[in-house]
């Protein structure tokens, strides 16, 4: 899953740690039933309850590496894992994949356990001996299990886009009526379209998906050359020198750091469009913090004006498992949009982790939702408006 932690070590380890993820999350879920310890995790904790999580230092090498699990969404909660003052485990033994547990004694209480084995690393409140017996059970439960899923067997996957019945989003393939009425020209969609590509890396959507937008541009129109070749995503790694986007979107990251932030994706792109000689265009953007009645408003008016004119595309930065149900998250990532149905309000994505997803509408809700929400990597999420302002430059 490009930009997602699991696709940042190997295939062996990748099917391990995906298999103790969804492990963690089936436990989460209640589908796997720990005795009466799994407590709800929703809201604040209820005292005794467990969230369950692991250590993705060694995977991701970032600060959020503590994962907690929604119960009723399977959301992945790092934000909460801070709130509840997780942040000192990310410091503790980071030795493969560690299983945690957390209970809620007074707001403190933690408890590692690294490859079923107890570590002290910083233990806020020593627990006794039959306590950390009972957790250290558990974790081996879960480690075991997630060993069960990598060997292949009965990896249950909850469904593509969200839950039975009530899914996030839908699928282009399946709901493409909006671009058969002449009401609707979506000039943005078809020029996207024509150069629909997918991230070629884990951690470079924002390559991707700035290809895309800087091909609508300068190679939709009349008057090319046959020698103007398309923009590949490797050629932009290479010729577009700011906000160490080439080193960022490798495994290794810049300082430790891979992927963008909304600010650095706008950086890039103006690089870009400066880079390329692209000067009747500009690039702005607009962060949401919080998914207000107001801060829909705004949206859906930016996302109405974006569709009527074919001198504008937006590009969201979001948390794409706010969409997809994907578990696992948080995965912060980067796509163009490619249309906006005012009828549905609904938002056409085009998702660039082309190895797991199609284009697929979502409410602006929903989107609002996964732009507005936070991670400690990235932060909040939002939109990038590339906007021709003049004729001069193409
Ligand atoms: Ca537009």
């Amino acid at each position: 899953m490009p930009c997602k932690i699991f696709n940042d070590i190997g295939p062996e380890e990748n099917r391990r740690s995906r298999g103790l993820a969804q492990t963690a999350y089936f436990v989460a879920r209640g589908v796997l039933s720990v005795g009466t310890r799994t407590g709800p995790l929703v809201g604040p904790l209820q005292a005794g309850s467990f969230l369950l999580g692991f250590q993705r230092r060694d995977l991701y090498n970032e600060t959020q590496d503590v994962m907690a699990w929604d119960r009723a969404t399977g959301a992945c909660r790092s934000g909460a894992c801070r709130k509840f003052g997780l942040d000192g485990a990310a410091d503790g033994p980071a030795k493969g994949n560690q299983v945690l547990a957390w209970e809620n004694r007074g707001g403190k209480g933690v408890s590692w356990m690294g490859d079923g084995r107890s570590s002290s690393g910083r233990i806020a409140a020593p627990m006794g001996a039959v306590r950390q017996a009972l957790l250290m059970a558990l974790a081996l439960i879960v480690i075991q299990a997630g060993f069960a899923l990598a060997a292949g067997e009965t990896p249950s996957s909850p469904p593509k886009y969200g839950p039975p019945g009530a899914p996030y989003a839908a699928p282009l393939a399946q709901s493409h009526g909006y671009f058969q009425s002449a009401a609707h020209p979506a000039p943005d969609f078809w020029k996207l379209i024509g150069h629909y590509q997918g991230q070629e890396k884990p951690d470079s959507c924002s390559v991707a998906a700035v290809a895309m937008v800087m091909n609508a541009i300068a190679r939709t129109e009349g008057g090319l050359k046959a020698s103007d070749a398309n923009f590949r995503q490797d050629r932009l790694l290479e010729e577009v020198r700011a906000a160490r986007w080439k080193e960022r979107v490798t495994a290794k990251g810049w300082e430790g750091r891979k992927g963008l932030t909304l600010a650095e994706l706008e950086e890039v792109t103006a690089a870009a469009l400066k880079t390329y000689g692209l000067a009747g265009w500009t690039v702005s953007r607009r962060a949401f913090e919080a998914a207000t009645p107001q801060a829909l408003g705004e949206l859906r008016g930016i996302l109405a004006a974006n569709e009527a004119s074919a001198d504008d595309f937006v590009i969201v930065h979001f948390l794409q498992d706010k969409l997809t149900d994907d578990p696992g998250g948080p995965y912060a990532h980067i796509s163009p949009v490619g249309a906006y149905d005012a009828a549905s309000d609904r938002v056409l994505i085009l998702d660039v982790d082309r190895e797991y997803y199609s284009p697929y509408w979502v409410g602006l809700e929903r989107l609002l939702v996964a732009l507005s929400s936070r991670t400690a990597a990235y932060g909040h999420g939002g939109l990038l408006i590339v906007r021709r302002v003049s004729r001069g430059g193409r």
